[in-house]
């Protein structure tokens, strides 16, 4: 079963690069230009903000019909009642992916970042119902980026759909969309823009075409 749709603007929300703006009016305004998904990828708050954060988030995304997936954390995914989680590969060790069903039920979106070919093809048997991989493009979160020499071969082999991520801007999507990328994820190309809405607005044209 597919649990997201066939094409998706994915905003990863942190706030500390929303310069200055708080997490709520950030989601808001991307709302308003068209985001398809939402992740809370917080991770200098703690617990407790983030599960008024979170339900507040999670609120308003239903309301508007985005999916709300929380960063790393199952547990706080259930508790705030979100559409889903996104683990790392780190997050395995704690939380493994049988684990993580159990926890959330079928229903549920489970996503998972993937950082290689290798890695790809290890999540694509698993239990998941989307993929990340990335960082395809230079990006201020990671110290390393893979390129888009992978895309065609991930987006021939994979079972269910994939999310590109990593340093995707208006000047590269292009190139992603053309070799059959679908959804995308994205951090500053949003969060940096000093008009929210409008920059939304302008990547989702792009996968729209
Ligand atoms: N995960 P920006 S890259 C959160 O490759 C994250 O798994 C990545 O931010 C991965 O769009 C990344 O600003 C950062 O580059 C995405």
């Amino acid at each position: 079963m597919r649990k997201i749709k066939e094409k998706n603007l994915y905003l990863v929300l942190s706030e500390e690069c929303g310069c200055g703006r708080n997490a709520l009016d950030i989601a808001k305004s991307a709302i308003a230009g068209g985001i398809d998904m939402l992740q809370m990828r917080e991770k200098a708050k703690p617990r407790s903000e983030l599960l008024s954060l979170g339900h507040e988030l999670c609120g308003l995304c239903k309301k508007n019909n985005v999916k709300f997936i929380v960063n790393d954390d199952p547990v706080l995914a259930k508790e705030i009642g979100a559409d889903g989680v996104h683990l790392g590969q780190e997050d395995l060790k704690k939380y493994s992916i049988k684990k993580t069903r159990n926890l959330l039920g079928q229903d549920k979106i489970m996503g998972l970042s993937t950082h290689s070919l290798e890695q790809f093809k290890e999540a694509n048997t698993k239990d998941l119902d989307y993929i990340a991989f990335g960082p395809i493009f230079p990006t201020k979160t990671k110290d390393y980026f893979i390129g888009t020499g992978d895309v065609e071969e991930v987006l021939n082999i994979a079972a269910k759909p994939v999310v590109f991520i990593g340093g995707i801007n208006n000047d590269n999507i292009g190139e992603l969309l053309k070799k059959g990328a679908r959804n995308i994820a994205v951090i500053r190309a949003i969060l940096k823009a000093d008009d929210i809405k409008a920059k939304t607005e302008e990547i989702k044209r792009w996968l729209l075409k």
